[in-house]
């Protein structure tokens, strides 16, 4: 197994933390927004090329039908969402799906399954898939529901990259929201994918109706995993017809911001994604949820089922932002560090040769495009 992105602290910046206190989490969620988002924007510069987002992009394998009761989802059986209901889909033509995306940019395609999770007879289907996907030159990521220890390993050596697993809300809001899988399931799934040696996909929703202390208490579990996941999808709910958070109140999009700002904090080295509900955001709020330290999306006119801005549109935003796509997520972490430290380096000999007078905000800079 590679080294986590926790291990590669030493001289670069002070320690990762694990032990965030809720009250802490909630301080940062009440600055005022101009200190808050001054602060997200200098954490993600210290770590991450500031123009650069890491484009995903999403196809549903097996979509509907499923026997988990979540309150935001469309895929669950047991509401009338009026979704068509697909069986798994053959492996080439997921080939296919993914060959497209990489046309279009993608760096990293994602499949969903509405499973509770997968069963020992689609086992190899989904192994495939991976394979292929990988082969592909593309980075691999599944989203398959619970996994046992034994999948894990084996989705590990056909050469996943991600597994994406959201723990979705607070412990304390969760059971509000799910009732046919607990938060220790979701933890112990979590952790069978990272002693497999796969990376971590995990984030939560906001729009739930849940309080300003449950969002501090998703990203306080997110932060406090032994090793922070290396993505972090934060979703705004796409309030959909026929489930039970069909009416629940609009979230004020300033407090979407502040919950991606201070995941930025949080988790410094994570990318930290711009997931579901953009369609539903003016190019302003996305504008804003970069310079807050988000650093990934979701590319494609779909995501699993809903809507996704058209990829014309995300084309011109970033065009009219100087944002760019960012090549590939993470080299490994060996060659991560060793770049890191050639540009501190780098920047040390320039503040040391650059006459005095001249401006210093130069070193930050470098370092961070690394
Ligand atoms: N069935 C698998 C599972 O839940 O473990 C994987 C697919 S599931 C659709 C992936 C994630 O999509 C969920 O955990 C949830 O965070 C997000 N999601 C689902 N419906 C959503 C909605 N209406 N709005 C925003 N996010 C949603
Ligand atoms: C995540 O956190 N968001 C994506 C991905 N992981 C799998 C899914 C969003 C789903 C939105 C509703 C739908 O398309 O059905
Ligand atoms: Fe099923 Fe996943 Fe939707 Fe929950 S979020 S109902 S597990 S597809």
């Amino acid at each position: 197994m590679t080294a986590t992105p926790d291990s590669r602290t030493a001289s670069a910046a002070p320690a990762t933390r694990h032990d965030w206190q809720r009250g802490e989490i909630e301080a940062l969620l009440a600055l005022p927004f101009n200190d808050l988002l001054f602060r997200a924007q200098s954490v993600h510069r210290e770590h991450f090329d500031p123009n650069a987002v890491q484009i995903s992009t999403l196809l549903s394998i097996k979509t509907g039908a499923c026997p988990e009761d979540c309150k935001y989802c469309p895929q669950s059986g047991h509401y009338n969402t009026g979704l068509e209901r697909e069986k798994l889909l053959q492996v080439e033509a997921v080939l296919e799906q993914a060959r497209r995306a990489k046309e279009v940019g993608a760096s990293r395609f994602c499949m969903g399954a509405a499973w509770k999770h997968p069963s020992a007879k689609d086992m190899p289907y989904v192994l495939e898939m991976v394979k292929g996907v990988r082969a592909l030159g593309l980075e691999t990521c599944m989203t398959l529901g619970m996994l046992s220890r034994e999948q894990a390993e084996q989705l590990n050596d056909a050469g996943l990259d991600y597994y994406n697993h959201n723990l979705d809300t607070s412990p304390e809001y969760y059971g509000e929201i799910i009732t046919t899988r607990t938060y220790a399931d979701r933890l112990e799934t979590l952790d069978h994918v990272r002693q497999a040696g796969m990376k971590i996909c995990s984030g939560g929703i906001l729009g739930m109706g849940e309080s300003v202390n449950d969002r501090a208490g998703l990203l306080q579990q997110l932060a406090n995993l032994p090793t922070h996941p290396e993505s972090v999808p934060i979703n705004m709910l796409i309030r959909i017809q026929g489930t039970p958070l069909e009416h629940v109140e609009d979230l004020d999009p300033l407090d979407f911001i502040r919950t991606i700002a201070v995941a930025r904090i949080l988790m410094p080295r994570s990318h930290v994604r711009l997931a579901a509900g953009r369609e539903l955001m003016s190019d302003e709020t996305q504008a804003m949820a970069f310079f807050a330290g988000a650093n990934s999306i979701f590319y494609g006119e779909r995501l699993l089922t809903a809507q996704n801005p058209q990829a014309s549109h995300d084309k011109q935003l970033f065009e009219r932002l100087g944002l760019h796509p960012e090549q590939r997520e993470e080299a490994d972490d060996a060659t991560q560090e060793a770049a890191l430290q050639a540009q501190m380096a780098r920047a040390r000999l320039d503040a040391l040769t650059t006459d005095a007078s001249a401006p210093r905000h130069t070193t930050r800079g470098a370092a961070a495009d690394a």
